[in-house]
């Protein structure tokens, strides 16, 4: 009794993948190896489930490919590609002098490129903003996934807020808009699965016929970036049936004539002809949305990575306000709930700003790296980046138009430091290849952007062979480099003890493995959003076509006549557990669905190989003749491992660096292709 009571042990965690979901994990330990991890069943919202992915952690974290030890590159930037273990001295010592050469001609010439490998407030931009922030380097703007949908709340709502998760349960009609939720938020699937059983009706919104549209009542399979389009015409409607609730309008809305007025102008036949569906659905949808109450809607970031996704966000969170959907707990949207925990963090503790010391560096775009490392030095842009140290992101897969991603990290004189757990398709190209620790061996504290509590993870066992968190090794180079301030000895419990305010009581947290904020259950039910006059903004919302599209760039559309979205494959999280093969295996090939009618005109077989191609690249997968695909619109699930996949690429090998039209974000789903066999 006594003896299995000793060697096995339960650990408090949380996932820290980069999900809405940000799931309390229960991690079973058994003689210092973690054998097991699970949902924590008393968290509301991970109510005990995980899916498919995290469920299998052990696998990920005790993968035979992992890597244990320091390695140097010995080859060639072009060449297959060689390393040598190193220890960590030596490798430190190294970097350090390198990078001192270069912080002493000009420090901006040194870049960080990190994401959100893990969402951790520890292992993400604690100690590596101190460093980076006391060094003068470049600053990353982190803006790949969400910040086009993030500025459009933030000027709509003053804020990234919206519903609690478990009122959706309350709802009764549900718009699941852009969003593959059993897919890719799970947990909030379950709440839209209780609402449906209690009658309410779901709607999803999404070019691609997903296993979420499958579940609902009805499916609108739309055109990729047209969904301003789409709440324009709803609006209309709302307007000309007199669904409208005026006085939380005249209350709580700003700049609704002017918006009115532009509305007034896409009547539903304008609405289908752009968004490629019928004008009944536009109706339909509207009527729906104008008379059921509750009515909530589910919007995700699928349908932000268009040119126009800021203000298609925008427009979508307009509706609740004119509707007055607000007024109830169980009405509303939900975007991100990023912005509740926001007052509760103490950023500016974990990453001193103050040690810039007056500094201003110039900032660079993560999502246009490609164009960016293959840029020299100018006045307007100042100094070639001569070093990039990449932690928590796999940059050289995820970031768009990967020819020129590749062609920058291919430089022979760019030093790249990538701290990995798995040789990716980014480590590939290092100088430097430093092994990191998993969230099963490192400290770390979160908050979420779809529920409302924060979270502890304590680490469950050693570190696997010689790997180091994140913050170990900043605190080592901080070192080299001769920083000598207090901070950078911090150790990561000291760091997980400024993260948040004093609201939170850290030894209760650790007790519980969370905590869940004290917040209003109907947020905007009196209005009081967050911008300056406590009203929602609804001037200058309009509708912004794609780059690529029949309408917008003709010549082209003629040329690549597909428009090509590429949502995430079910069982990869973005390219994280490509290389696991159980997942894989699950997921096959790197697949590209296609609509019968499109194949057919191809001569396109079902399994056969085919390019999706473009003036940018071509990249080599395995068609899918498929119901999931509309007419005119093919899916290339993501995101793989280029050398994983068929042919040595991956889906951004046709995407472009075109940015939205705000938050500076990547528009990988406006992309036209066209399809060929192989
Ligand atoms: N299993 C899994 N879960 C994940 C991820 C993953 O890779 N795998 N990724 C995580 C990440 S990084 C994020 S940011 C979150 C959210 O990640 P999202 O990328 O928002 O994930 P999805 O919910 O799959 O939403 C994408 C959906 O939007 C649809 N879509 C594409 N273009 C349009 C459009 O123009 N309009 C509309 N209406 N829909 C469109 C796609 O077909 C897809 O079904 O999910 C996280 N969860
Ligand atoms: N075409 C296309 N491209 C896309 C998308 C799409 O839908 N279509 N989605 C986009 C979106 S939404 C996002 S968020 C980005 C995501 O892009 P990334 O943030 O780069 O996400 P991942 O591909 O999951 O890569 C994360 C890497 O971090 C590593 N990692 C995890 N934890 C740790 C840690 O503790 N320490 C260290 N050092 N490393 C760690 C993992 O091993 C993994 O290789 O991709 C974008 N790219
Ligand atoms: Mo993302």
């Amino acid at each position: 009794m006594q003896d299995s009571a000793a060697a096995i042990r339960i650990v408090k965690g949380a996932c820290p993948h980069d999900c809405p979901d940000t799931c309390a994990l229960k991690i079973t330990v058994e003689n210092g190896r973690a054998i097991k991890v699970q949902g924590a069943a008393e968290h509301a919202s991970t109510h005990g489930a995980l899916c498919t992915k995290v469920s299998r952690y052990p696998e990920r974290t005790y993968h035979p490919e992992r890597i244990l030890r320091p390695l140097k590159r010995v080859s060639g930037k072009s060449e297959a590609p060689r390393f040598e273990p190193v220890s960590w001295d030596e490798a430190l010592d190294d970097i350090a002098a390198r990078l001192k050469t270069i912080a002493a001609r000009n420090p901006e010439a040194i870049l960080p490129y990190s994401y959100a490998g893990t969402m951790g407030l520890i292992q993400g931009e604690g100690m590596a903003a101190r460093f980076f922030n006391k060094l003068g380097a470049s600053q990353l703007e982190r803006t790949i996934c969400a910040s086009a949908g993030a500025e459009g709340l933030n000027r709509t709502y003053g804020h990234r807020l919206g519903m609690h998760l478990r009122f959706f349960a309350e709802a009764k009609l549900i718009l699941i808009w852009g969003s593959n939720s059993i897919a890719s938020n799970l947990h909030f699937w379950t709440y839209a699965n209780q609402a449906k059983r209690a009658g309410a009706k779901l709607i999803c919104i999404d070019p691609r016929k997903t296993e979420t549209a499958d579940k609902c009542h009805q499916h609108i399979a739309l055109l990729p970036g047209t969904d301003g389009a789409l709440a324009l015409g709803l609006m209309h409607e709302l307007i000309q049936n007199g669904w409208l609730d005026p006085a939380y309008i005249d209350e709580h809305v700003d700049g609704w004539d002017e918006l009115r007025e532009r509305a007034l102008q896409w009547p539903p036949e304008r609405v289908a002809e752009v968004c490629g569906i019928t004008a009944d659905e536009v109706r339909g949808l509207a009527r729906d949305y104008g008379t059921t109450s509750p009515a909530a809607i589910r919007l995700n970031y699928g349908m932000q990575r268009v040119r126009g996704g800021g203000n298609a966000v925008r427009l979508v969170a307009l509706l609740p306000c004119l509707t007055g959907a607000w007024r109830t707990r169980a009405g509303g949207m939900l975007l991100s709930a990023s912005g509740w925990a926001a007052p509760f963090k103490n950023i500016a503790a974990l990453e001193k700003p103050e040690l810039l010391a007056g500094r201003n560096p110039r900032t660079i775009n993560m999502s246009t790296i490609g164009d960016e490392l293959l840029r020299e030095s100018s006045a307007e842009f100042g100094p070639q980046v001569e070093a990039l140290i990449v932690y928590n992101s796999n940059p050289v897969a995820v970031a768009p138009e990967s020819p020129k991603v590749v062609k920058g990290f291919q430089r022979e004189d760019l030093f790249t430091v990538v701290l990995e757990h798995f040789m990716t398709d980014t480590a590939d190209l290092a100088d430097y290849v430093l092994p990191a620790t998993t969230q099963l061996e490192h400290l770390d504290v979160h908050t979420s952007y779809g529920h409302t509590s924060v979270l502890i993870n304590e680490p469950a066992v050693a570190p696997v062979g010689e790997a180091r968190p994140n913050t170990e090794f900043f605190r080592e180079l901080a070192r080299r480099m001769g920083f000598d301030e207090p901070c950078f000895a911090e150790t990561d419990e000291q760091l997980a003890r400024q993260a948040f305010t004093s609201a939170i009581d850290f030894e209760a947290l650790r007790e519980q493995g969370w905590q869940d904020l004290p917040l209003p259950e109907a947020p905007f039910a009196d209005g009081g959003f967050r911008t300056t006059n406590g009203k929602a903004q609804a001037a200058g919302a309009d509708f912004v076509p794609n780059y690529e599209s029949r309408a917008s760039s003709p010549e082209l559309a003629a040329r690549y006549p597909l428009a090509m979205i590429s949502p995430p494959a079910r069982n990869f999280l973005n390219s994280s557990f490509v290389n696991v093969k159980s997942l894989r295996d699950i997921e096959g090939e790197p697949l590209l669905e296609m609509h019968e009618s499109d194949a057919a005109a191809r001569g396109i077989a079902d399994g056969s190989m085919v390019r999706a191609f473009n003036q940018r690249g071509s990249y080599l997968c395995k068609a899918s003749i498929s119901a999931r695909a509309r007419p005119g619109v093919v899916n290339g699930l993501g995101v793989w491992w280029r050398k994983l996949g068929a042919g040595g690429s991956n889906v951004n090998e046709v995407t472009h660096q075109g940015l939205t039209d705000m938050g500076r974000a990547p528009s990988f789903y406006d992309c036209l292709v066209e399809v060929a066999p192989a």
